[in-house]
């Protein structure tokens, strides 16, 4: 019988004021598009994705989070773009060594779990919008600086049009 399995990934969830800065600074340029907006809550900046994962793994996944060491550290988030392939309108932050930093360091921790890392080089990006049509413009918007104080292990969960996520555990820094 197959064993349950889990969609996983690593990610930073913005608090309920960024989030909703964020839904109020970008919806106006977003919505003539036609793609499928992100739920507010689902926002979040993936770290790493680790993909399906059998239940029983998760433990050695949340033994290695338990061990991460960082500090509070600011993002800015202002950049609007978009990628063709995956069909994807975005927010990125600007670039930030502390965040490489924790992406890293939860890289390297998890090859311990078997995990492979990713061969791509990591891009930070707040997806806002799927199945997505290019903008004729990409806006700057006013920066948003975000207090990043924690991550997250969380799911993906498939619905009928698009995915939804959910937080499993939060680890302060
Ligand atoms: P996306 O928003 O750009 O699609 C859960 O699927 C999260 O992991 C999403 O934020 C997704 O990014 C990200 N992700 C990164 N690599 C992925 C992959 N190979 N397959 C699915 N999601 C991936």
């Amino acid at each position: 019988p197959d064993t349950p399995k889990e969609r996983l990934f690593f990610a930073l969830f913005p608090p309920p004021e960024i989030r909703d800065q964020i839904v109020k600074l970008t919806r106006p340029l977003i919505q003539p598009n036609t793609g499928i907006e992100l739920q507010a809550t689902d926002l979040h900046i993936t770290l790493i994705f680790i993909g399906e994962t059998e239940t029983q793994h998760k433990s050695c996944i949340t033994q290695i989070a338990d061990g991460i060491r960082a500090t509070p550290f600011t993002l800015t988030l202002e950049t609007l773009g978009y990628w063709e392939k995956p069909r994807i309108l975005w927010l990125a932050p600007q670039p930030s060594p502390d965040l490489h930093q924790l992406v890293n360091q939860l890289t390297q921790q998890l090859s311990t779990c078997g995990y492979q890392a990713e061969l791509r080089p990591y891009q930070a990006h707040i997806s806002l919008l799927r199945k997505a049509s290019p903008l004729t413009t990409y806006p700057p918007i006013p920066p948003l600086a975000w207090t990043v104080d924690a991550f997250c292990l969380a799911r993906s969960i498939p619905h009928s049009q698009e995915n939804r996520y959910e937080i499993i555990q939060r680890w302060l820094f």
